[in-house]
């Protein structure tokens, strides 16, 4: 009785140890750092997209307690075992073999709980995969050793996003803890608005990875993936290539400027850009479209019909469909409208 006091006395004394190691590091989550790593971090970077508000609850809420549950139950079983079942304990072992019950359990149960799992997992997944109507586009592709962005509505060319080196942090007023995460010409995006990114590679496999955004998409040669967020507030998200790529790996790092929308428009101005995307501008009043859809030949019925009479007078079919007033030119122009300027 007394050593089972003792017992429990050890237990609370461990429970509290814990429960101060807990309350000890709870004001450390709090202040983990937005968008970079926390030194001496333990839990997953605070979320600043949708997408990552998800993938922490499914981390958290789903998976953890089952992780838990699993680990203390082998814990508790092999505890049974090795006190129970040792040498001293049972001196004469059981000779059976073979449980058609057990059996049934250890493998029916894991089938149930990852099926429990996979509810939750592809909801996420799906989440990944259903993006919003996107208000930005940007064009990533991953190089031996940098990034390329690009932002083909706004006309902004592509441009290289490299690696602050170690020693020009200082001069650009950064401090040592984003080394190997800070880049001289980062990703500029406006805050609340849904940004699809366009990911490929020229050379070998990379992968954005961006934890406070929850992305982490492969680039890959020959191929564009899609991901996209949307980011919450502004600020500063550092992110990384997670695919080994090659020596430098580990010097290609993702730095993603949140900025308000009037700071966005002013940085695409500065880039050469503008917010009114090209193809606006390219067909205005569709007559433009209209000698484009007849020179692409896509009212081929149109041309056909009036085409020999008009071929063997102007020579100039396109221009003759553009004028006759019946010509069933009329009714292709708007569907070509938008696919002439793509077409460039
Ligand atoms: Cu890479």
């Amino acid at each position: 009785m007394g050593m089972g006091t003792r017992a429990l006395g050890r237990a609370k004394a461990a429970a509290a140890a814990v429960g101060i190691a807990l309350f000890s590091a709870a004001p450390t989550w709090a202040q983990d750092l937005l968008g970079q790593p926390t030194p001496g971090g333990i839990d997953l970077q605070p979320a600043a997209a949708p997408l990552k508000h998800d993938a922490i609850w499914f981390h958290n809420i789903v998976l953890m307690p089952v992780i838990t549950g699993i680990t203390l139950l082998v814990l508790g079983l092999l505890a049974w075992i090795v006190f129970r079942y040792n040498k001293k304990s049972n001196p004469t072992p059981a000779r059976w073999s073979h449980n058609t019950t057990v059996e049934v359990i250890w493998t029916v149960l894991p089938v149930v709980i990852l099926v429990f799992i996979s509810l939750f997992s592809f909801r996420l997944l799906f989440a990944y995969h259903d993006m919003p109507e996107p208000d930005l586009t940007v064009k990533v592709t991953g190089n031996q050793w940098n990034w390329a962005y690009e932002y083909p509505d706004q006309g902004v060319a592509e441009y290289i996003s490299n690696m602050v080196p170690e020693d020009e942090l200082a001069e650009r007023g950064l401090s040592h803890s984003v080394y190997r995460l800070a880049a001289d010409e980062p990703m500029v995006v406006p805050v609340g608005k849904t940004v699809r990114l366009l990911i490929t590679a020229s050379d070998v496999i990379h992968a954005v990875a961006l934890p406070a955004f929850g992305l982490k998409t492969d680039a890959v040669p020959g191929r564009v993936n899609e991901t996209w967020f949307k980011a919450e507030r502004t600020g500063v998200f550092y992110g990384q290539c997670s695919e080994l790529c090659g020596v430098d790996h580990a010097f290609m790092p993702i730095q993603i400027n949140v900025v308000t929308q009037a700071e966005f428009e002013r940085w695409i101005a500065s880039k050469g850009g503008s917010m009114t995307p090209k193809t606006a501008e390219a067909a205005p009043g569709g007559t433009t479209a209209q000698v484009e859809a007849g020179t692409t030949g896509a009212p081929v019925v149109g041309a056909a019909t009036t085409g020999p009479e008009a071929g063997a007078t102007t020579g100039i079919p396109t221009a003759q469909t553009a004028t006759t007033p019946t010509a069933p030119t009329v009714q292709p122009a708007p569907a070509a409208a938008p696919a002439a300027p793509a077409a460039q």
